[in-house]
């Protein structure tokens, strides 16, 4: 069985936003077409507190977009984008969030970015929804969503390396492409598996 996962489709990632995406809402009405024809749909929600680690703005003399390392690793450092309860962080008022049913969450230590759906950016703290997805039986996985080089792409990865047979939906999904990271995630998903359609 197939499950629809639809990632950060949040007012701070379309146009207007924080830290809009080009285009970002344009993929809305292809993402609702597909929602009926799935017995799972998935929705994740950036959900930062005011001060995570993630922002810029949490960081003196730090450069949006720099580059910083954490004790986890390296991160990007972003404007401050879906702070938790403000309208950013809402879903896109034209997206259909009623045929979801579960929304998953990430994001929301203060110490610790999240991009994927499945793990935050450790590589090891699961999100649940691995668990989740296999006991309803889910084999295969159509990704959507915001943004095709982050959160998009580590969901992705994560969940061909958790054994998931996973299509990308590159038409209903929209790049930040940072310094070539979008050429460089793309070549990843392919390397990984992950079939384009
Ligand atoms: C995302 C950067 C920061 C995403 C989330 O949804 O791709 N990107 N937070
Ligand atoms: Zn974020």
């Amino acid at each position: 069985m197939d499950a629809l996962i639809v990632i950060d489709v949040q007012n701070d990632f379309c146009p207007g936003g924080a830290l809009a995406v080009a285009e970002g809402d344009a993929i809305i009405p292809g993402i609702n077409a597909l929602m009926a024809g799935f017995g799972t749909v998935v929705l994740t929600q950036d959900w930062h507190p005011a001060d995570h680690s993630s922002f810029a703005a949490q960081h003196p003399g730090a450069e949006v977009f720099s580059e910083i390392a954490m004790l986890y690793g390296p991160q990007t450092l972003w404007p401050t984008h879906c702070v938790q309860g403000t309208p950013g962080a809402a879903f896109h008022p034209g997206l259909q969030t009623d045929p979801a049913q579960i929304v998953i969450r990430k994001g929301f230590r203060r110490a610790i970015d999240s991009y994927s759906a499945f793990f935050e950016n450790d590589r090891k703290t699961p999100t649940g929804l691995a668990g989740y997805l296999r006991d309803r039986g889910v084999t295969g996985l159509v990704m959507t969503g915001l943004a095709t080089d982050f959160c998009v792409a580590f969901s992705a990865l994560d969940a061909r390396a958790l054994g998931f047979d996973v299509q990308l939906r590159r038409d209903l999904c929209r790049a930040i492409d940072l310094g070539g990271s979008l050429g460089r995630q793309m070549q990843a998903m392919q390397g990984a598996g992950v079939r384009l359609g």
